[in-house]
């Protein structure tokens, strides 16, 4: 009798988060899952003003972490909130939905799920020194660092078309590409959201798929400018990505929103929420409405960024573009960096920011840093220096102004 209740119970209650899960994929209510965990998110209306950037450690319930497996659970609340109000959800889709297939430098990922079935092809450019399996780096869209100098350290280099996975020509891009296909024109991801998802099945493909000799355990994921901003997302919500190195992100990418903000009241032209969201569709749709009231987002990037802690995060970014708010960029990863060193790993966040060189165009003075990365996180060497935080600016971190919480050292 004791058994039979309790069965009913634990029945009763699978049923009850089954619900609950499946009424807030269908209605996209105010509990979400994040991470196989249930989070109640706040109303827009009940967001507080902070015109400071969020203490990435105080949870939800007010307590702040004081432990490494505190923060595990406090990025699945960041990533929560992050998809709530800036990016959308990423679907949860079972490695049984994919499968690869390798034919001539190119692996095909084919999706079936929801009922539908989508395909794309991914190129693979194969080094021709180191030992297979290839560690890879995945270029969104295509890799702008130096691809000569990845291959030589024998990493191969993946291009993701992210462009059919989730259009971003302009504003009317919105619901449009393979994602959207298979999940409808209205679901609330955004372009660098659905990116995220075809990264993550690119994988599964990818573990699936021996003959392409590539390491699945060792990939990174790279970027430059809107694609930085989807790489920024790709290794945010996807653990299996070991190293992230966005390129010039600019706003939602390195740059936060709220310092961007005050860049724009001091006369700068850099961009915002507001123009972004009339621009492109890298965010999701009711992202508008903070516009005008940045400081109510419950996070800002430098939370974002803290997504991919403990694992490694390089930035290469570009002194000389005001656009990409250079100085907004050096604050906001200078507060994200608080996070691996409370964490006791600082020198697995680095950023680096050279001028004189045009959007997009590595640089061969951030060809260390490049090098030091790849080597210590996707192949294993632990030997290079990758305590990198550097700019040629003449900006300043002025942490006063922009953050008003310490690290803690995190057991
Ligand atoms: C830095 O990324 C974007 C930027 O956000 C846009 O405003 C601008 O139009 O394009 C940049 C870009 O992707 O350049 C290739």
């Amino acid at each position: 009798m004791k058994i039979r209740s309790l069965l009913f119970c634990s029945a009763g209650t699978i049923a009850l988060l089954t619900a609950i899960i499946v009424s807030c994929k269908t209605h996209g209510g105010n509990i979400v899952q994040s991470k196989g965990e249930l989070q109640a998110m706040p109303s827009y209306a009940s967001l507080p003003s902070n015109p400071k950037l969020p203490d990435p450690f105080k949870m939800m319930n007010g307590k702040r972490v004081t432990t490494k497996k505190e923060w595990a659970r406090r990025q699945t609340e960041i990533a929560a909130l992050a998809q709530e109000f800036e990016y959308g959800y990423k679907p949860n889709t079972p490695a049984s939905a994919t499968t690869g297939a390798f034919n001539n430098n190119t692996i095909t990922v084919t999706v079936n799920n929801n009922g539908k079935t989508i395909m794309f092809n991914c190129t693979i450019t194969y080094p021709t020194t180191g030992s297979k399996p290839y560690p890879a780096m995945i270029g969104i869209g295509m890799s702008n660092l130096n691809n000569a100098a990845i291959l030589n350290l024998g990493v191969a280099v993946i291009n993701f078309p992210n462009n059919q996975v989730a259009q971003q020509s302009n504003a009317s891009s919105r619901g449009k590409g393979l994602f959207y296909d298979m999940f409808g024109s209205d679901h609330s991801a955004s372009a660098t959201m659905a990116w995220a998802w075809g990264v993550s099945r690119l994988i599964d493909a990818l573990e699936k798929t021996p003959l392409a000799n590539i390491n699945a355990a060792r990939l990174g994921v790279t970027g430059c400018s809107r694609n930085g901003k989807g790489a920024l997302a790709v290794g945010a919500f996807e653990e299996r990505i070991k190293l992230t190195i966005p390129q010039e992100p600019g706003a939602g990418g390195a740059a936060s929103w709220r310092v961007s903000d005050a860049q724009i009241l001091a006369g700068k032209k850099v961009q915002t929420i507001s123009q972004i969201v009339t621009e492109n569709v890298w965010f999701r749709e009711n992202f508008s409405q903070f516009g005008k009231t940045a400081d109510k987002l419950p996070f800002d990037q430098h939370s974002v960024m803290a997504l991919v802690a403990p694992r490694a995060l390089l930035i290469i970014d570009n002194t000389s573009i005001d656009w990409l708010s250079p100085v907004s960029a050096w604050i906001t990863a200078n507060a994200a960096h608080k996070v691996w060193q409370s964490l006791g790993v600082p020198d697995r966040m680095g950023f680096s920011q050279v001028g004189a060189h045009n959007h997009c165009a590595f640089p061969d003075a951030q060809l260390p840093e490049l090098t030091a990365y790849i080597q210590k996180f996707l192949l294993d060497n632990n030997t290079p220096n990758t305590n990198v935080m550097k700019s040629d600016g003449d900006h300043k971190y002025d942490e006063a102004t922009w953050v008003d919480w310490t690290a803690p050292g995190l057991r």
